[in-house]
Parts: C-alpha cells; sequence; structure tokens
C-alpha cells in the first residue's frame, strides 16, 4: 500500500472511525505536533494544552532531557525482560526510592497495572503478615473511584459505563463514601479482614474532587489503628500536578512551608504512573517499605515490560525535570493564580458556579445539567479559541496544563477560557 500523504484531519479522523475500536469520543481536532505547552493539529493550528494527556505530560511535550534519553537508550538496549539483569533498572529503583523515601520499587507499565499490583501485594501482605484467612482479605475503596479500566478495577468502580456487560466481577471489595471518615471507621470496625484502604488524594476523574484537608492524615491514622495499608493511587495526583511532589506525603521540594501539605501522610503503598516518564512511554512503579514489598517472592508478580531499560532511562530523566525545574513550586503558584482569577470571573457569572482543585489540577463546574452538552460545547469553543481541554463527567470541566506554564502563559489561557465562558452567559 502507498505511503499515505499526509491526512487531513477529517481522513484521520475517518481512519479512526473505519479500523479503530470505538473506545473513546474524542475532540474533533487531530493533533500531530507537541512542544512544552503546546500541540498543533494537522493543518497548522496551535493550541495550549489544557489536559496534559490526563496529567501525564506534566513535564512538557517532548521535553527535549526525556526524549533525549529515551532515544539515547533506544539506540542502546530497549528490552531484555528479567529473565536477566540490565543495567539501567537498579539505577533507576535507586533513584527513585531514594527521590520519594521508600526502601522498594516494583516496576510497571501502564496505571492500571501499577494498581492491580498494588492490590496484589496488599492481598499477600495481608495473608502473609497480617494474617488474614486466605481468600478473605478485603480492600476499602471509596464511591466514585478511578483507578483503572481492568476487570478487577472496574468490579468496584460505581460508574455503570465503566462496568457494565464486564462481569462477573471480582470480590473481596468494600465500597464507602469519599471524604467520609466516620465511613472509613466503620468498615474498619465491622469488617475484620480488611487489608487495605485504597484511595485517590483527590479524585479526578469523578470531577477533580478535593477532600477535606485532614481527611488523608486522619485516614492514615485509622488505617494504622487497624493494621490496615494505606494505599495512594497518586498516578494522575503524583510528580508535583497539585503543587507538591505528591498529594500525600510532604516530602515536596515546595518552598512554602504553609502550602496545605500533609507531611505526615506518607502511604504504606505508593502508586505512580502517567507523568513518572513525562508522556514519553508507559512507566509505572508500585513503591513500598520493605516489610511490606518483601513479600514478593520471585515468579509471584512480573511483566514482559516491565523495568525495561527504556522506562528506566526516561523515568530518571523525567524526575530530574520535576525537581530541577521545581515543578511542584510552579504548579503550586499557577494553580493558587488560576483559580482566583476564575474566582474572580465566577462571582459575575451564570454560567460557571465554582472551580476547585489543587496545584494545576482543576476543574469548573458548569451550571447545567450533567446530560446537557453545554460542557462539551464549551471545549469545542476553546478549541476554537485555541485551548484543548475536555468534560470529565457531564457539566464539570477539568484544565490540567503541563506543569512547565508561564505566568504570562497562564493569563494568557485564563483570558481564552473567560472569553469563551462569556459567550454562553
Ligand atoms: C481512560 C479517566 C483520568 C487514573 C488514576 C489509575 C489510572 C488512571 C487515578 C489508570 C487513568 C486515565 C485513563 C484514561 C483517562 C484518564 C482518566 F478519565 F479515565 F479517569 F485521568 F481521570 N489511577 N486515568 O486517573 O492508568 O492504566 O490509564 O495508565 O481510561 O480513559 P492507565
Amino acid at each position: 500500500m502507498a505511503v499515505l500523504d499526509k491526512l487531513t484531519s477529517q481522513q484521520s479522523i475517518d481512519l479512526e472511525n473505519k479500523y479503530g475500536a470505538h473506545n473513546y469520543h474524542p475532540l474533533p481536532v487531530v493533533l500531530s505536533r507537541g512542544e512544552g505547552v503546546y500541540v498543533w493539529d494537522v493543518e497548522g493550528n496551535k493550541y495550549y494544552d489544557f489536559l496534559s494527556a490526563y496529567s501525564a505530560v506534566n513535564q512538557g511535550h517532548c521535553h527535549p532531557k526525556i526524549v533525549g534519553a529515551m532515544v539515547n537508550q533506544a539506540q542502546t538496549l530497549t528490552l531484555t525482560s528479567r529473565a536477566f539483569y540490565n543495567d539501567k533498572l537498579g539505577e533507576y529503583e535507586k533513584f527513585a526510592t531514594e527521590y520519594f523515601d521508600f526502601d522498594k520499587l516494583l516496576p510497571m507499565n501502564t496505571g492500571a497495572e501499577a494498581v492491580e499490583t498494588a492490590l496484589k501485594l496488599c492481598r499477600k501482605w495481608a495473608y502473609e503478615k497480617k494474617g488474614i484467612s486466605e481468600n478473605e482479605a478485603q480492600i476499602i475503596v471509596c464511591e466514585n473511584n478511578f483507578h483503572g479500566r481492568t476487570t478487577t478495577i472496574i468490579s468496584f468502580s460505581n460508574d455503570p459505563v465503566a462496568r457494565k456487560n464486564f462481569g462477573p466481577y471480582t470480590e473481596g471489595f468494600i465500597k464507602i463514601e469519599y471524604d467520609n471518615l466516620n465511613a472509613l471507621e466503620q468498615a474498619l470496625e465491622n469488617n475484620k479482614n480488611v487489608a487495605g484502604f485504597l484511595v485517590e488524594p483527590i479524585q479526578g476523574e469523578a470531577g477533580v474532587y478535593v477532600p477535606s484537608e485532614d481527611y488523608l492524615v486522619k485516614a492514615k491514622t485509622l488505617c494504622e489503628k487497624y493494621n490496615v495499608l494505606f494505599i495512594a493511587d497518586e498516578v494522575q495526583t503524583g510528580i508535583a500536578r497539585t503543587g507538591r511532589l505528591l498529594a500525600t506525603c510532604g516530602n515536596c521540594s515546595c518552598e512554602d512551608k504553609n502550602c496545605s501539605g500533609s507531611p505526615e501522610v506518607k502511604p504504606d503503598v505508593l502508586i505512580l504512573g502517567k507523568a513518572l516518564s513525562g508522556g514519553a512511554y508507559p512507566v509505572s512503579a508500585v513503591l513500598a517499605d520493605d516489610h511490606i514489598m518483601e513479600v514478593i517472592k520471585p515468579g509471584s508478580h512480573g511483566s514482559t515490560f516491565g523495568g525495561n531499560p527504556v522506562a528506566a532511562a526516561v523515568a530518571i530523566a523525567a524526575l530530574e525535570v520535576v525537581r530541577d525545574e521545581k515543578l511542584a513550586e510552579n504548579a503550586y503558584e499557577l494553580g493558587a493564580l488560576f483559580r482566583s482569577e476564575l474566582n474572580k470571573y465566577i462571582e459575575n457569572s451564570n454560567i460557571v458556579s465554582l472551580v476547585r482543585g489543587k496545584g494545576l489540577l482543576n476543574a469548573i463546574v458548569i451550571n447545567d445539567s450533567e446530560e446537557s452538552e453545554t460542557a462539551w460545547n464549551i471545549c469545542v469553543a476553546l478549541k476554537e479559541n485555541g485551548l484543548l481541554a475536555k468534560p470529565t463527567h457531564g457539566n464539570i470541566i477539568r484544565f490540567a496544563p503541563p506543569l512547565v506554564m508561564t505566568k504570562e502563559q497562564l493569563l494568557e489561557c485564563v483570558n481564552i477560557i473567560t472569553s469563551t465562558l462569556k459567550d454562553f452567559e
């Protein structure tokens, strides 16, 4: 077949519609290039990226240091499998465990794989260390969670679209209300076989729900009281997105010690993904201290690509960029500016009811029903005005630009957003 000439946007869309599974409903834009906070479509139109591939491109599109590390390693050694050692994995594991202050790291590829890994680790720890009877372990999760799309993970989702006709479902999960400490304590009190509590520090997909200030620290305290593992899914909130290195523990590099961090909320098990690679390559990881991770023995878990040399090289570079370019501090400051500017607009708006978020993970709630097309139509209009964002659920629009954005760029984006919203007032 002849090599296809440069396709128009519509031709690309038509090809996907004809030859690709219809598992997404993308905004009608076809991207062909990314650099920093910008992306371009095939016709050459330039956009601010305000989704960052769901917080995977925190370091900005095609960051030269990350791409350079990837290209260099890809030209040297891409994949050995774990049947043999390679000279990059140990270096990466040392770097990342010191970076996040844990004893051990189990390398995987996607966020869902890392969540599955954490669930298996938690169950195994419960049977072999806590002494729960085999096959009796329960893991507490929150209503409106999003942790990925595997059969086990959607088994404890309450999103009907994510669950429908994918049964039978995996057992062993107890659902409680998010940001409700009484519900957590009751679940812990009433179930003697609880192994762990899996929680998003901010519920991203649900609509960027930021819990009460003391929720995470008190939830961690309850887990300690009942000898249950506190498992933080920081796939979306981690890697500086919320204005600190992690949304849970505050061992951040952020200069502002007044930030609402919870330094005492160090998870027992930390789940990372997305921006762990800066969006250049699928890299995820589960981190824990020895007394937990030591239940994993040869043959009990793995993956063909998990811990491959390219992933290791990319992740080191991606984490160095976060540290060296002070992305947590930048996200903290620009996030506060973004919410402050949007709140000024909201004072006189009848189309936006509120803005919420932490760092550069924010969302606005549109004053219309969940079923309405308003949020979608606003995102289409934003695209026409040079900014890409997408609704999460119904009437909520998530705003999550790369963390390398400058103050001037952010203020320009605020102007684009508010001037677009004005057309819907
Ligand atoms: C989609 C959502 C975001 C995640 C958290 C684990 C994973 C994700 C907190 C799994 C992934 C992605 C998946 C993508 C859209 C996006 C998403 F809308 F689905 F919920 F970001 F909010 N934990 N989130 O957010 O990581 O396996 O995808 O690498 O599936 O549509 P993954």
